[in-house]
């Protein structure tokens, strides 16, 4: 039953990414200046997102170490990015030795290297093979075989244990559909990684152990590795930026985002990838707002990271003005290298009536470029109310009265007190309404055992708020919307078209003829609009990289499915036979589009600009493919080390994800018409079941952590649309649930552009919850039901017709997306 209706749905979406375009640029794989003027931008900052956790000088070479062993899974196969969704084509990438090979490096592993490819392609048949048993059509296989691992496979295979400089690349991947586990070859090393990595690390003179990885790997019994690097994946110069860190032509000046540290310390209060019910019973205490409070000792804590060269850091002034507190601080480079520093400031919060975790991060700079012997002074500054606490039993966010304490740090781990405000009495800081369910636990608690000394406290700078200076706000829910003058003279037809993707009609494409080969969807073209294209990120700009013109002007990619990668070749042909195909003189043009760091490398970089810098490049490729909305960022929070798709997210923390998706956003949307969609709107923090998967939370946690990076984004950078999540929240989906995307994002958050439903909500097939209806969807103020159907066509017409939609409803939704539609015309 489940694989027949994946089969049903399949085709639509199938059909969708196949027709495509014709008012294009053609390009040739010669095209490549902008290219390589974007991957000659970013290897200017690659470095700075990636991370060092141990040092002991032994790197960067010196110019004569030329000779050098390469092991590891992550050699030859460097992985640049996750799968699914977020992967792009770019036709520069290289993988590590090549690079090495190419800055003049002699590998003296060659032989290792050789015998693994062979073990390795023997076990992905074998793995291919097996995966695709039991699937009785191609496209059950490709939906059931999306995004699964296969292990690295125990071996061997016999290597130099003795010798100069070694490097061992591990590399783990992950994806949309499938979460990571705790098991050898994904969070665990395997064995032979394990006894490797010893053996290198012992029997050679200088060891360095490489994570090309996309999130953490447990690194615990490994205190014999002198030298890590977190290289991440960074896109398409990952591996150059490796080589130019060893060499010494870059430094890594990366901080984690996201607590690394053994698997079994990491907080399981809450349950994670169950069938339907995922009860987030640790409430707000979600990554260092565990550790920190709970004095877990985390092996790499929070903001952690080393640089080539050592810091440090003087406070030189603290003020409260109003109710913004400021730091200046120094920072001197003490060591032998060039470096940059990231400082952190956090703040502890009274207990006074709600319970509060130990710290939370309140803003972080960083320092410009500082040569051996330089200082910079850094201005670091937060305002109180925008971190208030928000109480359930009132549905207020309140500064309660007591006394806060502003932390400055190099870590989460690492943090000292300069300065102390006083609050002399409860602020209401915004006076709301709770909305969203209770679930039937309470949250988890937790006392922190830390005390700052009454000598510290003593000789903190002293500050009294004045309570005036923050004015309650009382928020209304009563905004209304504006139907479009020309929206009205549109045919019942043509509105309903309005808010769903466009599918396919028929056969030649006609509907999907403006699209652009391998995008995602894109708006109806109704009376004289032209269509809002749609393509996929968030690690660059993902549509096809091959396509030709068909007899009927429609633009068609020739190449499979990304999706389709892990399906066997019979699989693969049947469809490819589905697929119209080039003839012989048709010639085909190309689309290759610039890989940027996954979302958690660009987060580890700290560095705002560097942020705005990879929208800009996606805004750019944007404009040259005539794409206008592009499906990303994606700010979901890495609840759980294990969600599958973490690497397309930024953070455990919401502000350091706020601010980063600002500025991506920023980079995109400064370009003419050009777009983003911020997703998964909320709290969509697993993979497994992730259709039919209910995220059980408290009102508070939601606020707290899961939505307070999508209310960042709407304060700073005005995204112009967002996606509702697949997952249910508090047993409602989050697509018909009016009181979050109605109530809390339009009246709230302040949200006036479009929000679509994710692609196919209607996979979610349960006896327990029922499935996402597109009427329902619109009833709760989404605008768009994605990709679309001739179904979800019928289910709002039939609604219009029964009266439980009414023609002003579907108005207002059909005015947004008519509204964004007009602009990029204009
Ligand atoms: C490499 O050069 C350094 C000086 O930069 C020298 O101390 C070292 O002995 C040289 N090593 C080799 C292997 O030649
Ligand atoms: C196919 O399998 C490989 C090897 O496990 C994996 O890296 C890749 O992500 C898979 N592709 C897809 C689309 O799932
Ligand atoms: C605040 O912390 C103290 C210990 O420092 C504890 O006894 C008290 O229960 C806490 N109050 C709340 C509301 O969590
Ligand atoms: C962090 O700062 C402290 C001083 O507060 C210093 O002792 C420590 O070495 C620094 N750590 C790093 C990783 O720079
Ligand atoms: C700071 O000021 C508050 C309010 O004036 C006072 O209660 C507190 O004792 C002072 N703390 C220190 C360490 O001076
Ligand atoms: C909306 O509600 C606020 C109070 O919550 C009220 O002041 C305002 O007049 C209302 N606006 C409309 C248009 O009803
Ligand atoms: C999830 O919360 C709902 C209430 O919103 C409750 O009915 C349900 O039992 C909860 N699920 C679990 C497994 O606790
Ligand atoms: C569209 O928006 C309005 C206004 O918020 C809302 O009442 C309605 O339910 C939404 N749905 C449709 C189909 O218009």
């Amino acid at each position: 039953m489940k694989i027949f209706n994946i089969f049903v749905l399949a085709i639509t979406c199938f059909s969708l990414t196949l027709a495509s375009p014709i008012k294009k640029i053609k390009r040739t794989i010669s095209d490549d200046e902008y290219e390589l003027k974007h991957i000659n931008t970013l290897d200017n900052y690659l470095a700075e997102c990636t991370v060092l956790l141990r040092k002991n000088g032994d790197f960067p070479l010196s110019a004569n170490e030329t000779n050098i062993y390469l092991y590891g899974n992550g050699i030859r196969k460097t992985k640049k990015g996750g799968t699914g969704s977020g992967d792009v084509h770019t036709h520069f990438f290289e993988n590590i030795e090549d690079a090495f090979i190419n800055e003049g490096y002699n590998i003296l592993s060659k032989d290792f290297l050789d015998e693994y490819d062979k073990l390795y392609q023997e076990t992905h048949d074998k793995f291919i093979e097996d995966l695709n048993k039991g699937y009785d059509s191609a496209y059950a296989a490709m939906f059931g075989t999306m995004g699964v691992q296969m292990e690295d496979p125990e071996h061997n295979i016999p290597f130099d244990a003795e010798g100069d400089v070694a490097i061992y690349v591990l590399s783990r991947i992950s994806g949309e559909g499938t979460d990571r586990s705790i098991k050898k070859g994904d969070v665990l090393l395997t064995d032979t990684e394990n006894r490797m990595i010893k053996a290198l690390a012992t029997g050679y003179k200088k060891f360095m152990l490489v994570l090309n990885t996309g999130g953490p790997v447990d690194l615990s019994g490994l205190d014999y590795v002198e030298n890590i690097l977190i290289l991440s994946q960074l896109g398409t110069g990952t591996s150059k930026t490796l080589v130019d860190i060893v060499s010494g032509t870059k430094y890594p000046s990366g901080k984690l985002a996201t607590t690394w540290t053994k698997s079994e310390d990491y907080q399981q209060i809450g349950n994670f990838g169950d069938n339907y019910d995922t009860n987030y019973k640790e409430g707000i205490y979600v990554g260092y707002r565990y550790f920190d409070s709970s004095d877990v000792d985390a092996l790499f804590p929070f903001g952690f990271g080393l640089g080539y060269t050592e810091f440090q850091y003087n406070v030189q002034s603290v003020e409260l003005i109003g109710e913004e507190f400021s730091v200046d601080v120094t920072v001197e480079n003490v060591g032998q290298y060039k470096g940059k520093e990231v400082l952190q400031l956090y703040l502890s919060k009274p207990n006074t009536s709600l319970d509060e975790p130990y710290q939370i991060l309140v803003n972080f700079e960083k320092t410009k470029e500082l040569l051996p012997g330089a200082t910079d002074l850094v201005h670091l500054s937060f305002k109180l109310s925008e971190f208030a606490s928000y109480d359930t039993t009132t549905a207020s966010y309140i500064l309660d009265q007591g006394s806060y304490i502003v932390r400055l740090g190099n870590s989460s781990k690492d943090t000292k007190p300069c300065g102390q405000i006083n609050i002399e009495s409860k602020i209401i800081v915004k006076q709301l309404q709770n909305k969203m369910g209770k679930p039937e636990f309470e949250d988890y608690t937790c006392v922190s055992s830390k005390k700052d000394s009454e000598e510290v406290l003593a000789s903190l700078p002293n500050f009294t708020l004045d309570n005036n200076v923050i004015n309650t706000i009382v928020q209304s829910y009563n905004k209304t919307y504006e139907i479009e003058e020309d929206v009205k003279t549109l045919t019942t037809e043509e509105k309903i078209k309005l808010v769903i993707g466009t599918f396919a009609t028929d056969e030649t494409g006609r509907e999907a003829k403006y699209g652009v080969a391998g995008s995602a969807s894109h708006t109806a073209i109704v009376g004289d609009l032209l269509p809002v294209v749609m393509a996929d990120g968030p690690a660059g700009l993902r549509i096809a990289k091959d396509y030709f013109i068909d007899e009927n002007g429609v633009a068609r990619t020739t190449e499979d499915s990304v999706m389709a990668e892990n399906l066997t070749e019979e699989f693969k042909a049947i469809l490819r036979s589905m697929q119209p195909q080039p003839k012989e003189d048709d010639p085909i043009y190309h689309q290759y589009t610039t890989a940027i760091p996954i979302g958690t490398a660009i987060a580890q970089s700290w560095n705002r600009e560097f942020a705005e810098i990879c929208g800009d490049i996606v805004g750019t490729e944007m404009e040259m493919f005539h794409v206008q909305l592009w499906l990303a960022p994606a700010l979901n929070i890495h609840r759980s080390i294990l969600c599958g798709r973490n690497f397309e997210y930024y953070s455990e923390d919401p502000l350091i994800s706020g601010i980063m998706a600002s500025s991506v956003i920023k980079g995109v949307q400064k370009h003419k018409n050009t777009f983003v969609t911020v997703k998964h709107f909320a709290a969509n923090n697993q993979e497994t079941n992730r259709y039919t998967s209910n995220s059980n939370v408290s009102e508070r946690a939601l606020r707290e952590i899961y939505l307070k990076g999508f209310e960042i984004v709407m304060r700073e950078s005005k995204p112009r649309a967002v996606m509702s999540s697949f997952n249910l929240i508090n047993e409602i989906h989050t697509n018909e649930n009016r009181e979050l995307m109605n109530d809390i994002l339009r009246n709230e958050f302040d949200f006036d552009g479009v929000i679509m439903t994710d692609w196919e909500v209607k996979l979610g097939l349960t006896d327990k919850y029922p499935i996402s209806t597109p009427y329902k969807v619109m009833k709760a103020n989404v605008d768009m039901f994605m990709p679309g159907s001739e179904a979800d066509y019928n289910n709002i017409f039939e609604a219009l017709e029964s009266n439980v939609l009414s023609m002003e409803e579907l108005e207002i939704n059909a005015s947004r997306v008519y509204k964004l539609a007009k602009e990029i015309e204009n």
